[in-house]
């Protein structure tokens, strides 16, 4: 009776042990599969696969390349309000998507075309944009605010500078 009783117990730790084996580092969460081993990004706090930050402010026509799985730029930063076509060229042989829910986009982009859609910067903070198909992929993007007034929730994920000048990406010459 003994013996029935602790033989699945057993069974069961030496399971636990062998699927456990593996991992060499300290206690890790069971069951927990980060699949692709990009930078953990987030954006808007969806996890993201984060390809850069361009400064679109002014423009009115901005584009973007998508590719498995992400957008590049993936953050556009502009001003609120601010009323942009997205020219989103997909470089991939595969069909990606650009979705926007609050703003009711949601286009297909085959491989190796391209799609425009009109969107609009948020009053404030960061509204994301994804691949419907590969959201969980990290496929995501953000329509990003600079220049608003401090609304106290203070959760902005990137470092406040503030040059109002425009000068991005601007090297020194000579
Ligand atoms: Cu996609």
């Amino acid at each position: 009776m003994r013996i029935r009783a602790v033989a699945p117990f057993t069974a069961l730790a030496l399971s636990l042990a062998a699927c456990g084996g593996g991992s060499s580092g300290g206690p890790s969460s069971v069951g927990s599969s980060s699949g692709n081993g990009n930078t953990g990004n987030t954006i808007a706090g969806l996890h993201a696969n984060n390809h850069g930050t361009a400064d679109v402010t002014g423009k009115t026509t901005v584009e973007i390349k998508a590719n498995n799985y992400y957008f590049q730029p993936s953050i556009l930063k502009g001003t609120p309000g601010q009323q942009i076509t997205l020219h989103v060229v997909n470089v991939s042989g595969g069909e990606h998507n650009l979705s926007i829910d609050a703003q009711h986009v949601d286009k297909d982009i085959d491989g190796h075309q391209s799609v425009d859609a009109k969107v609009t910067m948020p009053a404030s903070g960061t509204l994301a944009f994804w691949c419907a198909y590969h959201k969980s992929q990290g496929m995501v993007g953000g329509l990003l605010v600079s220049g608003s007034a401090s609304g106290g929730s203070g959760s902005s994920p990137s470092p406040s500078d503030d040059s109002s000048g425009g000068g991005y990406g601007g090297y020194g010459n000579g």
